[in-house]
């Protein structure tokens, strides 16, 4: 028998599972922290910065694929699930990761992405080898298109698009056959009918178990179940390819395969917690997913509020802010996975541009608008995420050059856009708003020239408002982005109604003031927030209720607030209005 190491101690002591009171911070190894001079990020990078994490308080650490891969998609593209990539380090340095968090209280969870490998993983080069191989089928293979000649426009197998650009599937002309990639043509899907490779990723996590991890998040896991026939989508007009989503998220066998996964691979650890990422999941199959009796996952990420900006187009065709369609999808969610579900809360990850950016203001408002939109987000119900460089207030890189992006999903469209001739300004425009470059620029640890990253050349140019926002200007500065990261976080450690309280939206139809009570019949708060760079009056629904009310947290500086001393903002009243970008939380006892 191997050995189990034994789980850390939960920060909060409850009878409840650990991630509920839990804030989760997530790093992205190639920009984090690099300790060998290459440039770039790796594990032996993440233990010297481990006091950082300490410093802000968060309970655990998810960190993005650090596999063997040819990096095609970053390292979701993983081609030995049983390594560490050279670039990152070795096993010896994980097994060193995991001593140290543990030792200072911190999980890890590492990422699992199983609904492809990469075409370089042996599965795949087996599989490829030939139809008769017998690790054919742990891939979906396909013939073309009845009387086509395979690799012509049209032959493949179905109509389905790569969420990059072009066709879902890649004419093998050595073996005959098309194979299926929902992403990257390096990223081959893995069929999930076929017991072996269910058997061979219950084997493979377990092992990542014996080595200490405390959970995973589980890369687009709600698309391993396709509809085996492989029907055609609905293409928009004007368009080759169609979504084939209808036909695979949420697919027939998720739950089975789901609730297989959990009782292979941690029976009797309820302490492992299982993070599910989820394109596309309906409301209804979420509740599903995460009710704890049904032990699949317990919690996933959902996309709908971070699409409320988009148009058709994607990430890339973004539209202003509409407030009431944010607060519109959150407090859905909130609403409808309260009975038996739970929430993860987030706005950035290395998907995602950067939040303060997008729904706030980084210019003369960086500081505040961060403050207020970790307030909104933190308070919700359901577990936080916090994504590197966001707790200190983190921009978008102010892209000039379309050389300078680097994801292959931009690089993709890039190409297929100019390809129709659309103008590389317009491109620029859209690669500012959109892309996932703007999460993966190295973490900004002081203002020196590579910002603290590394002592070599880093692999993508750092933002260069470095020279402001960076951590080492923030961590002893009490009215920091940093400082009111780590009260959130502090706050829902020592707050049982930030974690328990129901959810109540206020103010539903007002397109500035995010608003909304949270109540767990011994204390209720109150969140205020303006978002928008003008200020706003605010009517208090039962203002009365509120007048003595405790101000929790503020955003404002001491030298912005009305009475200059945080002891006596109260003396405010709750109606005043509010100013620019400014969040209040109130707590009193509850009336329930
Ligand atoms: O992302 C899943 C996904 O479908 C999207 O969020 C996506 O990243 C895409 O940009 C849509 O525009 C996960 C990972 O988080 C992402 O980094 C990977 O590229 C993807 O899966 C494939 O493994």
């Amino acid at each position: 028998m191997t050995s189990v190491p034994q789980p850390p101690t939960p920060a909060t002591t409850s009878d409840e599972a650990w991630w509920r009171r839990a804030t989760i911070y997530q790093i992205w190894p190639r920009s984090f922290a690099d300790s060998d001079g290459d440039g770039i990020g790796d594990l032996g990078g993440i233990i010297e910065r481990l006091d950082h994490l300490v410093a802000l308080g968060v309970d655990a650490v998810w960190i993005s694929p650090f596999y063997e891969s040819p990096m095609d998609d970053a390292g979701y593209d993983i081609s030995d699930y049983r390594s560490v990539d050279p670039l990152f380090g070795t096993l010896d340095q994980f097994d060193e990761l995991v001593r140290e968090l543990h030792r200072r209280d911190l999980r890890l969870i590492i990422d699992i992405v199983v609904n492809h490998s990469s075409d370089e993983h042996p599965w795949f080069v087996e599989s490829r080898s030939s139809p008769d191989s017998p690790q054919r089928d742990w891939y979906w293979w396909r013939p073309p298109r009845e009387g086509m000649t395979g690799g012509e426009p049209g032959a493949e197998p179905n109509n389905w698009g790569s969420v990059f650009g072009g066709s879902a599937w890649e004419w093998d002309e050595a073996s005959g056959d098309y194979y299926l990639h929902l992403f990257t043509r390096k990223q081959p899907d893995l069929n999930w009918e076929h017991p072996d490779v269910r058997a061979a990723v219950h084997e493979m996590m377990r092992w990542w178990i014996d080595r200490g991890v405390d959970g995973f998040r589980l890369d687009v896991i709600n698309f391993i179940s396709k509809d085996v026939a492989l029907p055609d989508g609905i293409a928009a007009e004007g368009e080759t390819w169609a979504s084939g989503m209808p036909h695979f998220v949420d697919g027939p066998r998720i739950h089975e395969f789901l609730q297989e996964l959990r009782r292979e691979v941690a029976p009797d650890r309820d302490d492992i917690v299982w993070i599910g990422e989820m394109p596309g999941v309906t409301l209804a199959e979420a509740g599903r997913y995460t009710d704890a009796q049904r032990r699949e996952v317990d919690m996933v990420f959902q996309f709908e509020h971070v699409g409320v900006d988009h148009g058709r187009g994607g990430r890339f065709d973004t539209r202003p802010l509409v407030l009431r369609k944010l607060k519109a999808s959150l407090g859905r969610w909130q609403v409808c996975l309260e009975a038996t579900g739970w929430n993860s809360l987030y706005w950035c990850n290395h998907d995602q541009p950067r939040v303060v950016s997008r729904f706030g203001d980084d210019g003369e408002f960086r500081a505040r608008s961060a403050k207020m939109l970790a307030t909104v987000l933190h308070l919700h119900r359901g577990t936080p995420f916090v994504y590197q460089g966001e707790e200190l207030g983190m921009t978008n890189f102010p892209f000039t050059d379309l050389g300078d992006v680097r994801d292959i999903e931009t690089v993709n469209y890039i190409q297929n856009t100019r390809a129709v001739g659309h103008g590389d300004d317009d491109i620029l425009v859209a690669v500012n708003a959109g892309a996932r470059d703007h999460a993966r620029t190295p973490m900004q640890w002081d203002d020196s020239p590579s910002a603290g990253f590394t002592d070599g050349e880093p692999w993508m140019a750092v933002n260069p408002d470095h020279d402001t926002v960076n951590a080492a200007a923030q961590l002893d500065d009490e009215e920091s982005v940093f400082q009111h990261y780590r009260r959130l976080i502090d706050l829902r450690h020592h707050l049982p109604v930030v974690t328990d309280g129901s959810f109540t939206t206020v103010l539903a139809d007002n397109d500035e003031i995010y608003a909304y009570i949270r109540d767990d019949g011994h204390d209720a708060l109150l969140v205020l927030a303006n978002v928008s760079g003008a200020s706003a009056p605010v009517e208090v629904p039962d203002v009365e209720s509120w007048n003595n009310a405790e101000l929790v947290i503020t955003n404002l500086a001491s030298d912005e607030r009305p009475t200059g001393r945080p002891e006596e903002a109260h003396l405010q009243p709750v109606d005043a209005d509010l100013q620019p970008w400014e969040v209040r939380v109130y707590r009193r006892p509850s009336e329930v």
